[in-house]
């Protein structure tokens, strides 16, 4: 008898959107035929958990239904490309958001693997006709991550990908991107050689075929040059720092056959969501809704599940996912935003999101257990009672309204981007945290290690304490990021 297995299902989602028609049938999938939660996950993606074996071909199948697959979602290879997701960010943003598209469709793999097996595709025979110029026989030596941002708002933490691009907008034009290299968050405790690293940026590259060039060309130095020994060494931002910045920058500019220009300005004065109704700029409404750690379910507080399947229902709106895990219900026009609003007060989903103290809405954290194999601690289902903890202290020193980026991972590996945070929990063992501190509120610094492996008690011991410092020591308008990294590692 074979044993039951289950999967995990990480759907191909570039920059996080999603029809009605597309979410009705995820819906139905996570009540037939997953644990009955949709996770949104820090790549603007939807995963499903505990997939059936048997379920797992006529899951992909319905996928394909609905033009969705989970090519590229994992493994060594482009993954899903993320993009600021607000419709209200820059008049270009959908000029922009399109190129998550089509970057991902660039990079994808040729191979027809994928609907061989899952959509009973005829197999090809005659190799050539998958020749796949990008990633040949073998790949990239690890995965690889894009994502692009449009100042002033970070809200996909731009600098932790393999390949940042910054959208630059002059004159209301999108003129290009300055591309950033060489982030990766992830680091083995007990291996010095392995460390998270926020990518550099190295120059200016024009909007158009010279931005597909200068990316595709970036993903072959990589390809070529990457370690493909050892996987702890194999990401770009190792490749980078072996080769050294300019080596790196001249090689692809070889291959590319053009030279980077000078990095254009622009300022990051923020790393947020915007919650409630906004208008965008076609004056269609959008509301952004806060769902913990990207758990979409229906609890005894609130049921955003049944929310948003009665809001697909309509058919009257796109579903959006940012890279804090939250979602937003999008394309709403004017006379169906009393519908859609009717919708989200019976559900309590306005209530749950004003609700939500500023610390809880601007936090996140990885999956880790029960499903994550390589979890230390809790996070997800963690994280929630710890921060109502934290709120408690925070209120003592009449401190609820300071927004201080907080993130939780069950382990090194960075999946929920504690590294750039300004509080950040890192699981070391069951029940135990490093506690971070010290990274800005705009993404521009990682945070450093402050206490090793604390408890509970041991961390609201520490925060308590560094609370009361920040409300008697703080400088006007100083966040809690630049007040710790001051006081503990820059005195
Ligand atoms: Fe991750 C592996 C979940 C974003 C760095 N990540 C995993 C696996 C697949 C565990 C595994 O290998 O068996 C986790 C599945 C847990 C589960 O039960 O579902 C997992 N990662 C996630 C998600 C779902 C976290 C979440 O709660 O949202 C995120 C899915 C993103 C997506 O939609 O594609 C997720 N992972 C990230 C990020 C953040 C980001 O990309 O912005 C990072 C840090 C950035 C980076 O890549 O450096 C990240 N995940 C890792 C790593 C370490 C990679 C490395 O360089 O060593 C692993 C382990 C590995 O690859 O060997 C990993
Ligand atoms: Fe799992 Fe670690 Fe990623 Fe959390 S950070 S999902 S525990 S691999």
């Amino acid at each position: 008898l074979e044993r039951l297995f289950s999967f995990m299902i990480r759907l191909r989602m570039p920059g996080g959107i999603l029809t009605a028609e597309q979410w009705i049938a995820l819906n139905e999938i996570a009540g037939k035929d997953s644990t009955d939660e949709l996770k949104i996950t820090t790549r603007q993606t939807i995963q499903l958990h505990g997939v059936l074996k048997s379920r797992l071909k006529p899951t992909h199948k319905i996928f394909n239904q609905v033009h969705l697959d989970s090519i590229a979602a994992c493994g060594d290879v482009n993954r899903n490309v993320t993009c600021s997701p607000n419709p209200t960010q820059s008049p270009l943003h959908e000029e922009i958001f399109e190129y998550a598209d089509k970057i991902s469709n660039f990079l994808k793999p040729k191979t027809r693997a994928y609907y061989e097996i899952w959509l009973d595709e005829e197999k090809i025979v005659d190799k050539k006709l998958e020749e796949d110029a990008l990633y040949r026989d073998a790949y990239l030596p690890r995965k690889f991550k894009i994502g692009i941002c449009i100042p002033p708002n970070n809200d996909i933490d731009v600098f932790g990908n393999d390949l940042g691009l910054i959208a630059i907008i002059e004159n209301k034009k999108l003129v290009g991107f300055n591309f950033a290299v060489g982030g990766g968050l992830a680091f083995t405790f007990g291996n010095p050689d392995t460390y998270a690293r926020l990518a550099t940026e190295i120059g200016f590259v024009e909007a158009g075929e010279k931005t597909f060039n200068a990316i595709y060309e970036i993903v072959t130095v990589q390809r070529d040059y990457g370690d493909r020994v050892d996987r702890k060494q194999a990401r770009m931002k190792y490749t980078l720092d072996k080769m050294g910045v300019d080596q790196f920058k001249a090689e692809v500019e070889k291959r590319m056959g053009f030279k980077f220009q000078e990095l254009r300005p622009y300022v990051f004065n923020k790393r947020e969501d915007y919650y409630g109704w906004q208008k965008d700029i076609n004056g269609n409404w959008y509301y952004t809704l806060f769902v913990e750690n990207g758990r979409v379910l229906d609890n005894e507080q609130v049921a955003i599940k049944s929310a948003l399947l009665k809001i697909a229902k309509t058919g009257k709106v796109k579903f959006r996912f940012t890279a804090n895990q939250k979602a937003i219900v999008s394309d709403v026009s004017p006379e169906d935003k009393k519908e859609i609003n009717d919708i989200l007060e019976e559900y309590k989903i306005i209530e749950h999101t004003n609700n939500a103290s500023v610390i809880r809405k601007n936090s996140m954290a990885c999956v880790a257990l029960p499903t994550c194999p390589l979890a230390l601690a809790e996070s997800q289902r963690y994280l929630p009672s710890l921060l109502t903890k934290i709120e408690a202290l925070l209120a003592k020193y009449d401190l609820s309204d300071e927004n201080i980026i907080t993130r939780m991972t069950g382990c090194p590996n960075g999946c929920g981007r504690s590294s750039v945070s300004e509080i950040g929990f890192i699981g070391t063992a069951l029940g135990k945290y490093n506690l971070n501190l010290g990274g800005d509120h705009e993404g521009y610094r990682l945070n450093q290690l402050y206490k090793e492996s604390l408890d509970e008690t041991e961390i609201l011991r520490e925060l308590d304490l560094l609370f009361a410092d920040f409300k008697k020591e703080r400088k006007p308008n100083e966040r809690f990021g630049d007040y710790s990294y001051r006081k503990i590692f820059h005195n």
